[in-house]
């Protein structure tokens, strides 16, 4: 067993609070080879000729707010292989208490320096463009490609708040955190508090789909790079009829309302009783 993975209180700290902050899990040398590569996404460059789901900044345009490419994985090998790191899906199954964690999507981020609160992510809840699903145990896994701290806007939790229900407030694109603040807190009528998930390259942080959280501007020099792998338990199901029946990812599994999101689209990182040796050894030869 890695010494890496949740403690006991790890886990209950989660179930508490709604995130959990990991340890670095990669060495500097994957660093910068997943540096490299999220670069060349961002420049257009696809090494495996596909293009990734969406992207909200076409090549070439200037970075000058914050970059999201879904599905990033489908563009390059390297992004694709890491996607299934063994120890990501086994710290995300013991945080869950689920036997199986699959990949929901993922999102490669980059929040560029100076451009103020062109950059910030606005308050949301991953689960409002998630109603697709059920039930709403997915998380997700934020890896740092930077060290993030509160100067170059690392991501910030409101600790507790997946136990206040999903909201009818939180926008993902929102750049006014005071005015979203200000109405999440009406909605809730929860007392405000936040977390800065502060941590160095290479760690990486895991929050539930219903805690509230976002980041505020890069007043650094450097890019703030991070990459966002959206898990959920095996067996998560398809529930139809909400608005985010627009979500890709009811479209590529092409089901009926009930269906377990499963195939192809949705491979497993972790399954309880498997082995992880497989993929360690490509990677390492890799
Ligand atoms: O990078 C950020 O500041 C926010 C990322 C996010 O919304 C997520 O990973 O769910
Ligand atoms: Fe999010």
């Amino acid at each position: 067993m890695s010494s890496l993975l949740p403690t006991e209180a790890d886990v209950q700290f989660y179930r508490e609070n709604g995130y959990w902050i990991a340890p670095k899990i990669l060495s500097d040398e994957e660093i910068e080879l997943l540096r490299e590569h999220h670069a060349k996404v961002i420049a257009g460059e696809y090494n495996t000729q596909r293009p990734p789901w969406s992207r909200n900044i076409e090549p070439g345009q200037p970075l000058d707010h914050i970059v999201k490419i879904d599905n990033s994985y489908w563009a390059d090998s390297v992004i694709a292989r890491y996607i299934l790191h063994p120890l990501i899906g086994e710290m995300a199954a013991r945080l869950t208490g689920a036997k199986g964690i699959r990949l929901w999507h993922d999102q490669l981020l980059y929040k560029p320096p100076d451009t103020g609160t062109r950059g910030n992510v606005g308050w949301h809840q991953d689960y409002h463009y998630w109603q697709c699903t059920d039930p709403p145990e997915l998380l997700t896994a934020w890896l740092a490609l930077d060290d993030v701290t509160e100067e170059n806007g690392c991501m910030q939790v409101v600790p507790g708040s997946h136990k206040w229900g999903l909201l009818p407030e939180g926008n993902f694109f929102e750049q006014d955190l005071e005015t979203l603040q200000r109405r999440i807190e009406e909605v809730s009528g929860q007392p405000w508090r936040t977390v800065k998930c502060e941590m160095p390259a290479g760690a990486l942080s895991f929050h539930h789909c219903l805690t509230i959280h976002g980041s505020g501007p890069n007043l650094s020099q450097r890019p703030r790079r991070s990459w966002a792998i959206h898990l959920m338990p095996d067996g998560t199901r398809y529930r139809a009829g909400t608005w985010s029946d627009k979500h890709m990812n009811v479209f590529l599994l092409g089901g009926k309302d009930g269906d377990p999101f499963a195939g192809p689209y949705f491979p497993l990182l972790y399954r309880e009783g498997e082995a992880a040796n497989a993929w360690q050894t490509v990677v390492n030869s890799g």
